[in-house]
């Protein structure tokens, strides 16, 4: 398998992670976003979106980091990334989607270049904006942990599908100094994935392409 990815792109790094949880070797192929390398032909020509991640599994070639853990789950079965009964399933999903579809792409690069390229907002409202819905996304995400359903993970004691979407948009906060004591919940399922190699590892300051 050959994973397009960036040090510093939080999606890429959830895949990262997964791959990591289930022992899966890969080719690591940086795409540089800020050099715009996304937009080269030869990336172009295969993905779609011109976003990383983008694994290419021999002839297949799959995008969008949760439908890439699920694939990989599917396709390597153990250790699970997602609980065995439905409505785990289904809480594990909506904590990736608080992240995912309701903090990341408000703060994608593309957004931020287009606030300030297009829209003209200066730099201290761009970092605003950011923290904005980091902060209140991740508010979200801790009254759900506190369901009871949360152990050293989001779901119960082993990781999944949630943390390998928590963890790098933690990453993503502390990079833009965002307030994170009021999550404590998070930061504490945060600390349990960062003892163990999969997500430490895989960390943005530990890729190949880290600057
Ligand atoms: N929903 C997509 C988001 C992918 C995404 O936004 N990737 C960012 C890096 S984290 C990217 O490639 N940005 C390039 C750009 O904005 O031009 C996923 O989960 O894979």
């Amino acid at each position: 398998m050959e994973l397009f990815n960036y040090f510093r792109s939080s999606a890429s790094y959830r895949v990262r992670i997964a791959l990591a949880l289930k022992g899966l070797d890969y080719d690591y192929r940086a795409v540089h976003l800020a050099k715009n390398e996304q937009f080269n032909e030869a990336y172009a020509d295969v993905s779609a979106a011109r976003l990383v991640p983008l694994l290419r599994d021999g002839d297949a070639v799959v995008t969008q980091s949760m439908a890439i853990v699920e694939y990989l789950d599917e396709t390597h079965p153990e250790p699970p990334l997602l609980p065995a009964d439905a409505l785990g399933r289904a809480r594990v999903r909506a904590l990736a989607q608080d992240i995912a579809c309701e903090i990341h792409p408000l703060n994608n690069l593309r957004v931020l270049r287009y606030l300030v390229k297009e829209m003209g907002v200066s730099e201290d409202n761009k970092n605003r904006w950011y923290r904005h819905w980091v902060e209140t996304g991740l508010e979200t995400v801790e009254r759900r942990l506190k369901d009871g359903q949360a152990g050293r993970f989001c779901h119960g004691d082993t990781p999944g599908l949630a943390d390998c979407l928590l963890v790098p948009q933690i990453f993503n906060a502390q990079r833009f100094d965002c307030r994170l004591d009021h999550v404590p919940t998070v930061m504490t399922v945060f600390e349990h994935c960062m003892a163990l190699d999969a997500f430490a590892k895989t960390q943005p300051s530990a890729c190949p392409d880290a600057e």
